[in-house]
């Protein structure tokens, strides 16, 4: 699999949870909470994953308008991608 396809599996992600109730083009903290309990399984053990899941919404609506837009997605993903392979790496 090349990068680009995982790019376009990572797009399909987003727009998969952000039609999930019918309402396309962006994620609630309902659809993020229940993106994370699919994709993030480890994350979502976590016994605190209620308040991480309410920092990481946070971190991720930059514009504030409690919606997470596929901008925000990416870029927030850039920003994990990094943290994971400092964990990885330590
Ligand atoms: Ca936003």
């Amino acid at each position: 699999m090349t990068l680009q396809d995982q790019m376009i599996e990572m797009m399909k992600v987003y727009q998969h949870y952000a039609a999930a109730d019918g309402i396309q083009g962006s994620l609630s903290k309902d659809k993020l909470a229940t993106l994370a309990s699919a994709e993030f399984p480890t994350l979502c053990q976590n016994q605190k994953k209620d308040d991480i899941l309410k920092g990481i919404f946070g971190e991720m609506d930059m514009d504030g308008d409690n919606k997470i837009s596929f901008k925000e997605f990416a870029i927030f993903l850039g920003s994990l991608t990094i943290a994971l392979k400092e964990s990885l790496e330590n």
